[in-house]
Order: structure tokens, then C-alpha cells, then sequence
């Protein structure tokens, strides 16, 4: 692929933006790329995922140059957008954004979709649409208000200010904030962590997250009821348990 690049290690599949030169910027072709790389994470084999980009930024969002003004048939190309964002809400098991330099617009639309950040100590964060008088997209109304709350949501997207780290972890936004070299190195740690995990049971809480944000009550107790019975079915489970008893570290296999 020319624009993504993919490695597995152990079970965390890595996929790296690569356009560095336009601080990844995303064009059609990348967000092509970027899903096939994506299916190929639906391998039960890959048991994590971690997203970055090449060079000092995550991604500044949209290619301008690409889009110009008027230059895109902007229905058509945020699908390319959507199914990205909707693969990586079901992917079913976790994603870790390292998240250096910049990530801005849509790239930033991207590192809200995963689940976990880790930013670089130097990290702005920009949402970036209201300073070119574009609404978010992406998927940003969806998860920037459930991570930061209403008011905040507002703000930011109205007057898009270049959010630190600092701040951003303050907001809920960045779950690891490390020196700017060691982004890469703390998002392969974590990855490579959860993928020790047991699998299946955190692709079973990222589905009862995201469900959660459109049910009432009622419904959510529902719900748990419905995974717990699936989760207590599960080969982990046993381990889990086994384990806790035998007093000794678990096993899990993902299932
Ligand atoms: C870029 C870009 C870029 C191309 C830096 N494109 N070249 C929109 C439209 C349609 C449908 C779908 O949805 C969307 C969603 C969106 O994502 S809208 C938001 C689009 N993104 C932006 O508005 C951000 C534009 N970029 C910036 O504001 C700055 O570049 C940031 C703050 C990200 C970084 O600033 P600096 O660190 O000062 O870097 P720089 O500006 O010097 O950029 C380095 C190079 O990358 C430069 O190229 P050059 O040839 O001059 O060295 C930039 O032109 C290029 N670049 N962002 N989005």
C-alpha cells in the first residue's frame, strides 16, 4: 500500500499513516487503504490494534489540496470517512491511537475513535472545521460531547483552539500523556498488553460503551444482562476464574 503502512508483532497489528511530508494528511486513497488495513485487523490472530502516523504528526485531517474549494463531492467522500470510523467502533476488540505532533479535523475524528490515546507531551490537538467553516464530521459530534460533556464540546468546536496535552488529558481526551519520543514506544506497551487480554470480553464492553450512549436505563440493564451471559459463556471466563482461585496470573486466549 502506497500511503499505509502494516506490521503485525506478536498479536497487535500496527497501521501506520504515511504521508508524512503533508503531516498525513488523508485523501481518498489513504482512507482506502486505511480500510482494507482495517479488515485485515477482523483476523482473530490480531488481538489489538494500534493506529499512529509517520513522522512528527498524527494526521492534520483532510487533504486541503485534494479537497480545494468545491473540488470534492463531500456526500461522497465522507462515506470513505464513515466506514472507517464505523470499523473502528466495531472492530471487536481494542484500538490505541499513539498520537504525536498534531491531529487535527478528521485526523483528530480518527484518534476519538479509538480507544485509548496516547499524545506526546508537545501533542495539539485541533478540531479544525469551524476555522475552514465546516461542520465536524467524522463522527466528532458523536464522541467528542460523550468524552469532554456539552459545554466543553461547544467550545472547542466553535473556536477550535489548539488544545495541549495538558489540557487534553485534563478533558478526558489523551488517556497517557508521555515524552513526545516515547509516544510510539507507551501506545505499543498498552497494545501490546491488552492483547493478553481476554479478547472477546473487550470487544464485548466496547459494543455495551457504544450501545450505552443511545439507551435508556432500562435498556443498558438489559443489555449487560445479554453480554454477562455471553462473557460467562466465554473460555476466559473460566480461566479468570481459575486463575483467582489457583492464586496465579490468567491466561486468557481472546475467547
Ligand atoms: C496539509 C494539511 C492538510 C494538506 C498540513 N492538507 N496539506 C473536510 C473536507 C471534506 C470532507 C471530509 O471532511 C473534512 C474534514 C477535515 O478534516 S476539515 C479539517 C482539515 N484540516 C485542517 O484544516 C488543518 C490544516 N492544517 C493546519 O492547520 C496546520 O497545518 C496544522 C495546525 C495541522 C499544523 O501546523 P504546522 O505544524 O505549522 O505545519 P504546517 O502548516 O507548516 O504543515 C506542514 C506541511 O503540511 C505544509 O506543507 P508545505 O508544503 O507548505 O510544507 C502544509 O501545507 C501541509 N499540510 N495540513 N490538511
Amino acid at each position: 500500500m502506497a500511503t499505509i503502512e502494516t506490521h503485525v508483532s506478536g498479536s497487535v497489528l500496527t497501521i501506520e499513516l504515511n504521508r508524512p511530508a503533508r503531516l498525513n494528511a488523508l485523501n481518498a486513497a489513504l482512507l482506502e487503504e486505511l480500510s482494507e488495513a482495517l479488515s485485515a485487523a477482523e483476523d482473530p490472530a490480531v488481538r489489538a490494534v494500534l493506529l499512529t502516523g509517520r513522522g512528527g504528526a498524527f494526521s492534520a485531517g483532510q487533504d486541503l489540496q485534494e479537497a480545494g474549494v468545491g473540488g470534492l463531492d463531500y456526500q461522497e467522500h465522507l462515506g470513505r470517512y464513515n466506514r472507517v470510523v464505523l470499523q473502528l467502533r466495531r472492530l471487536p476488540k481494542p484500538v490505541v491511537a499513539a498520537v504525536r505532533g498534531v491531529a487535527a479535523g478528521a485526523g483528530l475524528a480518527l484518534a476519538l475513535a479509538c480507544d485509548l490515546r496516547v499524545l506526546g507531551r508537545d501533542t495539539r490537538l485541533i478540531t479544525a472545521f469551524a476555522r475552514i467553516a465546516l461542520v465536524p464530521d467524522s463522527g466528532m459530534t458523536y464522541t467528542l460531547p460523550r468524552t469532554v460533556g456539552w459545554g466543553r464540546a461547544f467550545e472547542l468546536l466553535a473556536l477550535s483552539p489548539e488544545l495541549s496535552a495538558e489540557e487534553a488529558q485534563r478533558y478526558g481526551l489523551a488517556n497517557r500523556v508521555v515524552d513526545e519520543e516515547r509516544v510510539f514506544e507507551e501506545a505499543s506497551a498498552l497494545a501490546a498488553r491488552l492483547a493478553e487480554g481476554p479478547t472477546r470480553v473487550f470487544g464485548l464492553i466496547k459494543h455495551a460503551l457504544d450501545e450505552s450512549a443511545r439507551l435508556g436505563l432500562e435498556e443498558v440493564l438489559e443489555l449487560e444482562a445479554q453480554l454477562q451471559k455471553l462473557a460467562g459463556e466465554g473460555a476466559d471466563h473460566e480461566e479468570g476464574v481459575r486463575a483467582f482461585l489457583e492464586k496465579r496470573a490468567p491466561r486468557f486466549a481472546g475467547r
